[in-house]
């Protein structure tokens, strides 16, 4: 089953161009009685089977000898944290994973305590195997692989990314039963474009997934410092929000002005020295909003210290330190992605 459903459509095409390599070991096959058999009745009794220890555990060696002692072995089962668009992004980093897929009502605790090292749900409902799990929680991470995905089908900034859904999609013909694309789509104006679909995506966010908007929050990138300073707010910007607002705290207008940050604000601060720190953000309050701010490794307890001092979300800063290189910038939004949901988490 899996092989049927990987090999298909773009898990397919990844598998063949050697994007992803996909290994399948059958546990029946590490069966220790004369039959394939691989269950037994649970101790304490209790309705259905329950996976004996050492098939599971032969299997997983086996796999490991495959993949590398290093590869993550991950549990698919209804009893763990649902997997998301961040965690799929995280699981792509790993070089090699082992997804461990249960039958029945599941598998002996004591190889699951020796050999697990995550367990991921993929939905809360009960799956008759753990093998389309294991396919979804592929086909999600594949996506973050390179070289899986074409250009235009690209998975860097989209749904999600900023805990909203995605805004509605519209293809010719202009006029379908009798309906009308929206008229600002073939304005060509780009800002009001991006501000329309933003719109759309929270009234969309608000309507189906108040959870999730719960979650969300609105990123301001603020700096000052030097040029390449701004060249690589820029950068960052887009690679942690779709909808990101840039401030450039080099002109005077703005450090003049008051400003404040709220709880669903994620504010990233792109600062030198303490004392352009104290002097810039002078005016702004941010006491409830995650702060995340990025500077130079010297003095970064000066910088701390002046936000403290400000009461600036006091438990909730952290520094960054950028590597010189730019082709960090995608690391360091990852990891500024995951900070700020596990600020928003309730
Ligand atoms: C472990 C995963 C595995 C325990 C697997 C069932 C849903 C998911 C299985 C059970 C699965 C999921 C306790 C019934 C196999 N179903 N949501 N089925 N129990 O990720």
């Amino acid at each position: 089953m899996i092989d049927t459903v990987a090999r298909t459509s773009i898990m397919g095409r990844a598998i063949a161009s050697g994007a992803v390599a996909l290994d399948v070991i059958n546990i029946r096959d590490f069966s220790i009685h004369g039959t394939k058999r691989v269950d037994d009745y649970p101790y304490g009794g209790g309705a259905g089977m329950v996976m004996e220890p050492e098939p599971i555990f032969q299997a997983v060696m086996k796999a490991k000898e495959a993949a590398g002692s290093s590869a993550k072995v991950i549990y698919l089962t209804p009893a763990a944290k649902v997997l998301d668009q961040l965690k799929a992004e995280e699981l792509a980093k790993e070089q090699d994973l082992i997804l461990l897929c249960g039958h029945y009502e599941g598998i002996d605790e004591r190889v699951l305590e020796e050999v697990v090292d995550e367990n991921i749900s993929i939905g809360d409902y009960v799956l008759t195997g753990g093998e389309l799990g294991a396919c979804v929680l592929m086909d999600a991470v594949s996506r973050f692989v390179p070289g899986v995905l074409h250009n235009d089908e690209s998975s860097l900034v989209e749904s999600h990314q900023d805990n909203l859904l995605e805004y509605p999609q519209f293809t010719r013909p202009e006029v379908w039963h009798e309906k009308a694309v929206p008229k600002v789509l073939l304005s060509g104006d780009h800002q009001k474009i991006l501000e329309w679909r933003h719109a759309q995506s929270v009234e969309r966010t608000k309507e189906r997934r108040p959870d999730l908007f719960e979650r969300s929050y609105k990123v301001t990138l603020l700096y000052f410092g030097s040029g390449a300073a701004s060249e690589f707010a820029e950068k960052l910007s887009v690679s942690v929000s779709r909808y990101p607002v840039l401030l450039d705290y080099r002109r005077a207008k703005l450090v003049k002005q008051k400003r404040s940050f709220g709880a669903s604000d994620l504010v990233i601060v792109i600062t030198d020295t303490p004392e352009e720190t104290s002097q810039r953000m002078e005016r702004i309050s941010a006491d409830r909003s995650p702060l995340i701010y990025i500077c130079p490794e010297e003095e970064p307890q000066q910088i701390r210290a002046f936000f403290e001092e400000h009461g600036f979300c006091q438990k909730q800063s952290f520094r960054l330190v950028p590597e010189p290189d730019a082709s960090h910038t995608e690391e360091l939004a990852f990891r500024i992605r995951k900070l700020a949901g596990e600020f928003l988490k309730k």
